[in-house]
């Protein structure tokens, strides 16, 4: 078995294209702790190749996992022995993608007004994108190149700015590369904020107040081989020394709690944290971005998928010590978001909404001072999970950007 994988890796490696023909992603209902430690234990059969789109923590929060074909069989046969309940969420994660290559155009835009911010896109459609943007509009937007991803990509970030010495929010979108809905997400934000400045009289007064600085792919390594070899592909994409298996889990390998609770110290996991706080380099930029700013008000940092809006902490129980105010703020957000498309949100802190995860961007934030230190989970509850169909991008779009609009108002409206 061992063999056979290695011999697919090879394969892949040689010939292009993970599929994923007959694989499907199952949703499981444990029923108590019980049934969890038997899903734990099943995770940890490497040889199954399962990937779990929601990791088995606690009987409150379904467990979404992708099984290979190979692999189905046993796996409904364990579920069975044990009792534990499931059904079939995707039954052929293949199917999805063909759907999904099928819509991807190979369209190139001429201006971002003919940019179809209803697709996906690669990632020299995406940087064609941002150039565009600021060369339209170089009044309002400018690109920083903050750093170099491992492969040697640079990891720019759009600057929005009407004046000098403000402070600034943060946005970013894709640090995992898989969940495609937040770059394209991300997209949609910038040409909203050019769209919206000097007509929105809301986003014009944050503007001339903030910097609004957004990297739309912030692991362009990740997003490159999420199209070109592996549709559902998480970390970076540095080599680990001594191990076959690349990459880190670039929300596991920030200096808050490092190497805690629900982050793995194994690199064939997808929470493999790295070997030391900060060591990839998509990680450092932003680290090193955000010291010598030095006045970043708030920070978002946008995931998919399950449609939570979440604070700090996740490595620890310890509550925020304004987690009173995140809390309430949180709730206007979905409020306001929800409103659009009557899309619903769950909102807490990261331990209780989902569960303990060390070494997550927003907990070093928000312990370098940014009070306003948010993480979104975007669409869907799970019914397509990461290969939400392009026609809900925009709907996505839209109904976040109420959310935003409403953290970075109240970040406005309570200078500290
Ligand atoms: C979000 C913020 C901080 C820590 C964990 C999470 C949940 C996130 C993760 O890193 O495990 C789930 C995920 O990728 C799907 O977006
Ligand atoms: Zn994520």
């Amino acid at each position: 078995m061992k063999g056979l994988l290695v011999l697919t890796a090879l394969f892949v490696a040689v010939f292009g294209k993970e599929t994923f023909e007959g694989h499907q992603v199952l949703r499981i209902t444990a029923q108590d702790a019980e049934q969890i430690a038997l899903l734990n234990e099943l995770s940890e059969q490497q040889h199954l190749g399962l990937d779990f789109w929601m990791e088995p923590v606690h009987e409150s929060l379904p467990v979404d996992v992708r099984v290979p074909l190979n692999s189905l069989q046993a796996v409904r046969a364990f579920l069975a022995f044990n009792n534990i309940e499931y059904r079939v969420m995707i039954e052929d994660v293949q199917n999805l993608l063909d759907e999904e290559q099928h819509q991807m155009l190979k369209h190139r835009a001429v201006s971002t007004d003919d940019f179809l911010f209803s697709n996906y896109h690669d990632l020299s459609n995406i940087y064609l994108f941002m150039n565009m943007l600021v060369a339209e509009n170089s009044d309002l937007v400018s690109q920083i190149q903050i750093g170099q991803s491992y492969e040697g990509r640079p990891l720019n970030v759009l600057k929005f700015s009407t004046g000098a010495n403000r402070p600034g929010i943060w946005i970013d979108t894709g640090i995992h590369s898989r969940e495609w809905v937040t770059q394209a997400s991300g997209i949609w934000f910038a040409k909203k904020i050019v769209n919206d400045y000097s007509r929105d009289p809301a986003l014009t007064d944050i503007l001339n107040k903030y910097d609004i600085f957004l990297e739309i792919v912030t692991n362009p390594d990740g997003y490159q081989f999420t199209h070109s070899s592996n549709r559902m592909w998480r970390k970076t994409r540095k080599p680990n020394p001594g191990s076959s298996c690349v990459g880190v889990d670039p929300n596991r390998n920030w200096d808050a709690g490092f190497g805690g609770g629900g982050s793995s110290n194994n690199p064939c996991t997808e929470t493999y944290r790295g070997p030391s706080p900060h060591s990839e380099p998509e990680v450092k930029a932003i680290v090193d971005f955000v010291k010598s700013h030095g006045n970043l008000k708030a920070f978002v940092s946008i995931h998919s998928y399950s449609q939570m809006l979440l604070y700090p902490y996740g490595y620890t129980r310890t509550p925020a010590k304004d987690q009173a105010e995140l809390h309430e703020l949180a709730k206007k957000a979905i409020t306001d978001l929800q409103s659009l498309y009557n899309t619903s949100y769950r909102y807490g802190s990261i331990i209780s909404t989902i569960y303990q995860a060390s070494g997550g961007t927003i907990d070093w934030t928000y312990e370098q001072g940014i009070k306003y230190s948010y993480t979104f989970e975007l669409r869907d509850t799970g019914r397509y999970g990461f290969i939400l169909p392009a026609n809900q991008i925009i709907p996505t779009a839209e109904e976040t950007w109420l959310a935003l609009m409403a953290i970075m108002e109240h970040t406005k409206n309570n200078p500290y």
